[in-house]
Parts: C-alpha cells; structure tokens; sequence
C-alpha cells in the first residue's frame, strides 16, 4: 500500500494553506481541470470502442481537420469550467473567438487558455496526446471578461500544465513554485502525486524536429541540428531525434530526459505553427519552472506580449545547455543577415 496517498485536490489545499490570501477559488479551478481530463482520458482510452474516432467534418481557424476527439475534450473542458463562477472567459485552439460566460453563470477573477487535445494527426493511430493549459488573472474592466484577459503574456500565467494521455495519464502543472506530476490511477479514478519539484536535465540526448522539413529550414536550423547530430570531439554519441508529432508527449520526453523540441520558422512560414498562448506559453512556464528554456529565438517565450488568441510563434524548448546552443546558431545567422526566426 503506498504510504502517503497525496490525490491533486489534497497537494492543491496544501499548497492553498501557504498562501493565506488564497480563496479555494483557485484549487477548485486546478481540481475541476483535472476532473475534465479523467473523462477526456476515458475517452481517449476507449476511442476505438466507440464512433469517436475519425473526423468532424469541421475544419478550425488553422485550417486544420477537426477530429471527434477534438470536438469531445474541447466541449468537456468548456461545459466543466464555465459554471463554476471562477472563470470570467476561456480561450481554445479549436474556438476562433473569446468564449465568454453564459450570462445564467457568474464569473470569476480568472480566465483559461487551452489546447484541449494536442497532436490530432496521431488521434486516431493510438499514439499519444496532450491537452494543455494556462491560467491568467482576470485584468480587463469588462465585468464578465473579454478577450483582453486572454491575450497576456506568458510571464503573467499564475499556472500552466498539460495531461499526456500516454502510456499511462500524466497530469503536470506549476503555479511558479516548481513543478509537479501526477499520475492518474485507474482503479482509484483518481491523479496522486508522483513526481515532486520536477528539474529538466541542463543537457539531453535527443533533439525533436520534423527533418521533413529540412527543405525550408534557415541555415541556423540545419547548422545546429548537423552540430546536435555530430559525436563530440571528446567521444560518446550525437544527440538522436526523437519526434511524435505530439507536442506534449515529446515535451514530456524531454523534461525528463533532458532535450531540445524545436518548431521553427522557416522559408514557408517565419513564426512556424505552434500558437503561443495555447500551447508555446503554458509549456514555456513548465520549462523555465523545471530550470528549463523557451525562446521563439530571439525573445523568451514568456515575455512575448500576445497581439491576437490564435498567434503562432516559433518554439525552441527544452534544457537550458540545449537551448543556448540552438541561440548561438542564431546569433551567428543574425550577425550575418537581417532575418533569423
Ligand atoms: P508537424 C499537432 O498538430 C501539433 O500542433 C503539435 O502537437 C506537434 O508538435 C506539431 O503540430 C506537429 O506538426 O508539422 O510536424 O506535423
């Protein structure tokens, strides 16, 4: 029997004691967050057993093919968290606009960016997915909220995470007091803590890319990926890719491997795919908060000022030795041109 059985809402009042100005409100949002993914995982779980596999016949603001399961965790999440007069509005990668509070609810002091399943291509094929958050303070003066309390930098989340529906269901999270993992036991239907103050190896063995692409790669991109390659001068091995096209499952690799996922801009696209406030943010603050790095190569992560919800950015996350490498690279390039992402 394991000793001390810590479930997320038990850590989350714990954690509420040492901030004696905390209200619940904000535990009440983590544990909510984290009822929603026990049902978005049994879904997942169970998604070849029932007609939720395959396409919606909807295509999102990026263009993308909506799956079911897309549609099915971002409706979970929403119809989870806009009742409980906390939340004064939410944005989605699957929504195009603010998702504002019914009026027949109240509201609250804090709003909520999601992903609510990262990694649709590999939905259908078993391979694992992600959803992932970020919680802000409400700032408008809008009484119920607007897209303003969204659209904040990175630096101002008061919390950020993400469940991989893997192997086994994994909820991570920090609220900038290091960062925690917890395991979600089937049989208790129940997250328990099983990984405290997470660190993120200063250098790691693999390197997370989509070569396919090497095509529209700027010089700094394929310089620094032939140097992760190359065994060093001193001996042992080149770093190998590992790549899953789930932004989650190969951030998760690497936060405990130790790693680099880089998702650039290119010839085809300067500020690449990933968006900022939905997936490049949350994990920024995971990374930084895990002794970690973020960068869209010039700025950090966590210091790009939203203009629009569905910005995209490039990202280059993961230990901190890996990401200054990839820098230099860039520094080179900038020295020698005027564009560089
Ligand atoms: P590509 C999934 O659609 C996603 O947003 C991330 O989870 C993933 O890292 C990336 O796109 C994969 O994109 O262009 O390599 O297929």
């Amino acid at each position: 029997m394991q000793k001390n059985i810590m479930t997320l809402e038990r850590h989350f009042l714990e954690q509420q004691r040492k901030f004696p100005l905390a209200r619940g409100e904000f535990t009440k949002l983590l544990t909510e967050i984290g009822f929603a993914a026990k049902v978005i995982s049994r879904e997942v779980n169970r998604a070849g057993l029932g007609n939720i596999l395959g396409d919606a016949g909807v295509v999102n603001i990026q263009g993308e093919e909506v799956k079911k399961l897309d549609l099915m965790a971002q409706k979970m999440l929403v119809s989870t968290m806009d009742h409980l007069g906390i939340l004064c509005g939410m944005a989605s990668e699957e929504e195009d606009t603010f998702i504002e509070i019914p009026d027949s609810f109240p509201t609250g002091s804090y709003a909520l960016n999601m992903d609510p399943l990262d990694g649709s291509s590999n939905i259908d094929v078993n391979v694992s997915i992600g959803t992932i958050f970020s919680i802000h303070r409400k700032i408008s003066d809008c009484p119920r909220g607007d897209a303003a309390d969204c659209l904040q930098a990175g630096s101002k989340q008061v919390a950020a995470g993400y469940v991989l529906y893997g192997s086994s269901t994994m909820l991570i999270y920090t609220s900038g007091h290091g960062v925690y993992g917890f395991t979600l036991d089937p049989c208790l239907g129940e997250f328990l803590l099983s990984h405290e103050a997470i660190r993120i190896p200063g250098r790691g063995r693999y390197y997370s890319i989509n070569e396919g692409y090497a095509d529209r790669w700027f010089p700094w991109t394929r310089n620094y990926i032939n140097h992760a390659k190359k065994p060093p001068e001193a001996g042992g091995r080149g770093m190998s890719l590992r790549y899953v096209g789930s932004l989650v499952a190969d951030f998760h690799r690497n936060l405990f491997t130790g790693g680099i996922f880089i998702y650039p801009g290119d010839t085809r696209a300067d500020k690449g795919k990933l968006r900022l406030l939905f997936e490049a943010a949350p994990l920024a603050f995971v990374a930084e908060q895990a002794g970690g790095r973020a960068t869209d190569g010039r700025v950090n992560i966590m210091d790009i000022q939203p203009e629009n919800l569905h910005q995209r950015t490039p990202l280059i996350i993961g230990s901190a030795d890996d990401v200054d490498d990839a820098l230099r690279f860039i520094r080179e390039e900038t020295n020698e041109t005027s564009h560089v992402r």
